[in-house]
Order: structure tokens, then C-alpha cells, then sequence
């Protein structure tokens, strides 16, 4: 496989999902975190099965994001498929009792953090006029509930962002596309939750939850279509998930 593609928050969860899927298939990935010890863990790991590059930065990081992209060795230079699936929620108050350091955590790196790694590697996309961007979004980018605030607002504009690119960068051939999923069995709600383990597990309890590899399998579905077919906008809900506040859970 002569594709490269390029994973934010590949250290867990779907990005570490779609990481391990995609190199199982020998796409060329390259791995981009905050925490170098697990990259370099991961990186060994998917070593095994073909060519990976890590890059360890914090996306929020403007500097770091342009420096890091721009130190990609020549034969990982030419990114192919970009994965934007970093991001988290942080708190789950109601906006009077938000915490504005909470909020400007997920701002950053949802948005902003977004923004910097598309606009580092779009140039080259448009240069060549080909490139698919995925951007992962959520539920919470389609409706509001009740103490999602600001992390539903930050994915409501990934949402306007991935309308946004796709009308932009219609010129240039280049395929933009969202993946919005429900709940997702991951450390998601123990990052929202600040630690609580048995809240964030609670939130998973009573159904079937969707696992961060149904998500990895869907990005591959995507990005393994003909060029001519771009999924544009996909939500995904495990069977027992109706909206963002119904679950059908057993009691
Ligand atoms: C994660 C799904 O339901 O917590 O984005 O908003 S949810």
C-alpha cells in the first residue's frame, strides 16, 4: 500500500483503533500524540506491520504542529488521507457552573488544534491536487444536550468546518469528509469525568456500546473507496443509542 496517512490522537481510542486496523492493512501511517511514551509503545507495535512515523505534539500547539509536520522524513512527506480525530470533552456542568479553563481545553484542541494541522498539511493536498481529509466528529456536532455546552459548540463547528473545507477545497479534487459517532466505549467519559472511573464506566453500562474498532472499520470502509466517492457526512450510533439522551439500557 503506497498511501500514507496521518492519525491525530493516535495514542487511544479510535485513533489508536484506526492506527492498529490500518496498519494490519499496510497503509503507511503516521502517528501523532502528546504522550512520546505510548507513541514510541505503538510505534514498535505497528513497526511489526509496516512503515510508521510517530510525531509526538500537542495539536493546541501552533508552533509545535507546523514544526513537527514540516520534520516529516521524505518518505512520509506526501500525506495522502489526514485523520483529524483529536479532541476530548472536558467537564459536564451546566454553562452557569462551566469551568472557563475546561472550556478553553476543548476549544483548543477540538477547533484550534484542528485548524493547525489541516492548514499545515492542506497546501500540499492542494498542490497536488488530491488528498482526503476525515474529520471526527460526533453526535454532539448534530444536537445539544443537557451539560454538553461547549463540547456539543466545539462539534457543532467541526461540523461547519468539514462543510467549510469540502466547499473550499472543491477546486482541488480534494475528498472531505465526517464521521460523527455516538457513544463510544473509550476513555472519553473518564477524561470528561476528570478520573471518575465508575461514572465514566456507568456511562457504558446496559447496552452494547459502540468499541473504538467499529469506528476504525468505518474510517477504512471510507477511505478505501474509489476516488470518484467521498462519504461526506456519516453518523453512527450503537442499536441501542436513538439520540444523544436515548438509550435503550437494560435496568
Ligand atoms: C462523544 C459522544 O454522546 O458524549 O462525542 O457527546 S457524546
Amino acid at each position: 500500500m503506497d498511501k500514507t496517512v496521518l492519525i491525530t490522537g493516535a495514542t487511544s481510542g479510535i485513533g489508536k483503533a484506526t492506527a492498529s486496523l490500518l496498519a494490519r492493512q499496510q497503509y503507511k501511517i503516521i502517528i501523532c500524540g502528546r504522550r512520546l511514551d505510548v507513541l514510541e509503545d505503538l510505534h514498535k507495535e505497528l513497526s511489526a506491520l509496516t512503515a510508521v512515523h510517530l510525531l509526538c505534539f500537542d495539536v493546541s500547539d501552533k508552533t509545535s504542529v507546523f514544526e513537527k509536520i514540516k520534520s516529516l522524513p521524505v518518505e512520509f512527506s506526501t500525506i495522502d488521507v489526514l485523520i483529524n480525530n483529536a479532541g476530548n470533552a472536558h467537564g459536564f456542568n451546566a454553562i452557569q457552573d462551566g469551568n472557563t479553563d475546561d472550556w478553553d481545553s476543548m476549544i483548543d484542541s477540538n477547533i484550534k488544534g484542528l485548524l493547525y494541522v489541516s492548514k499545515a498539511i492542506i497546501p500540499q493536498m492542494v498542490a497536488r491536487k488530491s488528498g482526503h481529509i476525515i474529520h471526527i466528529g460526533s453526535t454532539a456536532a448534530k444536537e445539544v444536550y443537557p451539560n454538553g455546552n461547549v463540547y456539543c459548540a466545539t462539534k457543532h463547528t467541526v461540523d461547519a468546518l468539514n462543510q467549510a473545507m469540502r466547499i473550499d477545497l472543491n477546486p482541488y479534487n480534494i475528498r472531505v469528509g465526517a464521521i460523527h459517532p455516538g457513544m463510544v466505549e473509550t476513555s472519553f467519559s473518564k477524561v470528561r469525568f476528570k478520573g471518575d472511573e465508575e461514572r465514566a464506566n456507568n456511562v457504558y453500562k446496559g447496552f452494547d456500546a459502540l468499541q473504538p474498532e467499529d469506528i476504525a472499520d468505518i474510517i477504512q470502509f471510507v477511505i478505501s473507496r474509489p476516488y470518484h466517492v467521498n462519504i461526506a457526512d456519516l453518523v453512527v450510533m450503537s442499536t441501542a443509542q436513538a439520540s444523544s439522551t436515548i438509550v435503550n439500557k437494560v435496568k
